[in-house]
């Protein structure tokens, strides 16, 4: 067939369709990826990799590896089925180019399965096609090998026939199209915790990640396999790695029996901190939703029988609320429903209501038994519960104490506080400054009109480590929630934030750019992690930036965030030596206009914003980074200590 009779016979009305949907995704990214930033770019990695993913649900398949390549295209390769390659009669073309090419085209072959996978925003691979450059499928199927390569989702040729294939599977190549994405770089961290969860959430899959951008000193490429025989029960045995555990046992909880996949896995530590983390469909549903409180109520109902029924409340005075159930509780739920129904700002909390009671019941029976089976555990349990209510019992006066001098009812802002005048929160910014003397200096050189300064003591309270009623005593933290204007939550539920009443709406954290200083800046976080999430969540929080040196050359003064820029500017300027180089370690060393020019000024200063990109694994983190072990501290800050000399 010559190229324009081809052209001619592919013009009929299904490809005018095609077309069009490329252009839609094309045209509106953001509403079928999320964004195109980092996390738009990570996502279509993710939606491709779940298609293969359900191909290991179905039976099918046991690997699945993901290649970065040097140009930042990526590989992901499983050895499945294939895709179905025969003629779509419909259609008038391959099942394959189908399924590559028309949007949410991707389960429609297979009527048997349901597909129960599939990216947060469950958009297919024809999506990432329309959004790559440069796409490339092979297919290993009937003992040969098929091809077809796209450009901006549109095939250069028709699937073709390209040699043999004693295996089967799927192979597809793609490259992001960087008119399109604003980040095009894939950070290694970020694939390889999602993949690292995908493990856990799937047993018995193999899954490897190989950066061909990094090599090793041995030759070899950084990668990663991930595997889990067991799946959740290692899940929060990892997230928990830092922790001391309460009591040995994971309990685990799995059925099927309401047609409804229901697992968790769940632990006890010493801490004082609640940690679940919720799927549905392999998606992390960061915002909860019906699983999540039937959990909760499940829990609760289920240990307050058990303490009551063995008489273990008998002597408790004060009341026992839910969260007391929960303190030094990790627990992972994933339940895989078959047409979800997602809701809340960033479609991550599940709206099903039957899910609530099948999860409810699920804990009851299976927690049930164990209470039962494990008295000494039990026990153990029932008095940590006990504990917590009384502690937090203790912590109501703390609590008041914060109520009372919260802004909303009348008791007026911090002493400490440098307010600005602007009283629109989404125009104004707080500054968390390290320590009295550069909270000085922040205070000469901000705009008064929008930013606001206030100055904290060295370093807060470790919360990691702090019994609630501590952290709600700490006078700096008190400091921080009523400058916020955010309440501190109920006694029933503690971590309910009153986001509405957010005074500002970009909560900078500027310290030093030393070790004390990074060390500063991590205990603000953990508080926010732990405390403020939904601070974190919408995309309040950020770093500034200080610079690292001053260079100098006669009249030309440049500052310099790194050692690459002051090399650059040596490089420039340093022919005849006369060079100066000061070198900044404390935000206290710049006076006020510097501060500014450099820091401070939204015209000029560059801000690095918190998300959280995978919250298992940034509590597995936090819990490192603050808690008692040394070790795995060490061992983490050793494996990361390039990238903090480049970020510093
Ligand atoms: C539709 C039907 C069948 C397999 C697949 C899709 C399939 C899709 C992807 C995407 C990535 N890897 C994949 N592997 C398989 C089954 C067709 C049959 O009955 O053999």
């Amino acid at each position: 067939m010559s190229e324009t009779n081809k052209s001619k016979t592919n013009y009929g009305a299904s490809s005018i369709q095609v077309l069009e949907g490329l252009e839609a995704v094309r045209k509106r990214p953001a509403m079928y990826i999320g964004d195109i930033g980092t996390k738009g770019l990570h996502h279509l990695v993710y939606e491709v990799v779940d298609n293969s993913i359900d191909e290991a649900m179905a039976g099918y398949c046991k690997n699945i590896d993901v290649i970065i390549n040097e140009d930042n295209s990526i590989v992901v390769e499983d050895n499945g089925r294939g895709i179905p390659v025969d003629m779509h009669k419909k259609e008038g073309k391959s099942a394959l180019e189908v399924v590559m090419t028309v949007l949410h085209a991707g389960g429609k072959f297979d009527k048997g399965s349901y597909k129960v996978s599939g990216g947060l925003h469950g958009v297919g691979v024809s999506c990432v096609n329309a959004l790559s450059s440069y796409m490339r499928v092979e297919v290993s199927r009937n003992g040969k090998l098929y091809m077809q390569e796209y450009s901006c989702g549109i095939p250069k040729e028709a699937v073709k026939e390209i040699g043999t294939s004693n295996k089967t599977g799927t192979k597809v190549t793609f490259l992001p199209d960087a008119s399109i994405f604003i980040e095009t770089v894939y950070i290694y961290d970020i694939l390889a915790a999602r993949l690292r969860e995908l493990a856990y959430l799937n047993p018995s899959i193999y899954l490897s990640i190989t950066d061909k951008r990094n090599k090793n000193e041995d030759g070899s490429y950084r990668s990663n396999t991930f595997y889990s025989e067991l799946g959740l029960e290692e899940f929060v045995l990892f997230i928990d790695s830092s922790r001391e555990k309460l009591i040995e046992d994971v309990i685990h909880i799995s059925t099927d029996k309401f047609g409804t996949p229901v697992e968790i896995a769940m632990i006890y530590n010493t801490g004082y901190n609640e940690n679940l983390y919720s799927y549905v469909n392999n998606i992390n549903t960061i915002e909860g939703g019906t699983h999540i409180a039937g959990f909760r109520r499940g829990l609760t109902r289920t240990l307050k029988k058990y303490a009551e029924d063995n008489k273990m409340l008998d002597k408790v005075k004060v009341e026992i609320s839910g969260d007391d159930f929960r303190e030094g509780l990790t627990a992972v739920i994933s339940v895989k429903v078959a047409e979800p129904q997602f809701e809340g700002q960033t479609k991550t909390k599940l709206g099903n209501s039957e899910v609530m009671g099948f999860v409810d019941q699920a804990v009851g029976e299976a927690l049930g038994n164990y209470l039962e089976e494990h008295p000494k555990e039990a026990k153990i349990i029932v008095e940590k519960v006990i504990l917590a209510a009384t502690a937090r019992h203790a912590a109501r006066h703390a609590r008041e104490l914060v109520q009372r001098k919260s802004p909303l009812s009348g008791g007026g802002l911090p002493g400490k506080l440098a307010d600005c005048s602007e009283k629109d929160p989404a125009k104004c910014e707080l500054f968390l400054v390290e320590g009295d003397s550069a909270g000085g200096t922040a205070k000469q050189g901000r705009s008064r009109l929008f930013q606001a300064i206030l100055p904290l003591r060295g370093k807060i309270l470790n919360v990691e480590k702090a019994l609630h009623h501590k952290v709600l005593e700490s006078e700096e933290i008190r400091n921080i929630y009523t400058a916020l204007g955010v309440s501190i939550g109920t006694e029933e539920d503690s971590k309910a934030l009153n986001m509405e009443k957010l005074r500002y709406h970009k909560v900078i954290i500027m310290t030093d750019a030393d070790v004390d200083g990074s060390h500063i800046a991590t205990l603000i976080l953990t508080f926010f992690f732990r405390h403020m999430k939904p601070l974190i969540e919408q995309g309040h929080v950020y770093i500034a930036t200080p610079p690292l040196y001053l260079c100098k050359k006669g009249k030309i003064e440049q500052y310099c965030w790194n050692e690459k820029e002051r090399m650059q500017f040596i490089e420039q300027y340093g022919s005849d030596g006369n060079i100066h180089v000061q070198r900044y370690k404390g935000l206290g060393e710049m006076n006020e206009a510097q501060l500014w020019d450099t820091t401070m000024n939204p015209e000029t200063r560059t801000l690095r914003q918190i998300t959280i990109e995978n919250g298992a694994e940034a509590d597995r983190i936090f819990s490192m980074l603050m808690g008692d072990d040394v070790e795995p501290r060490r061992n983490f800050i050793e494996a990361n200590a390039t990238y903090a000399k480049i970020d510093a």
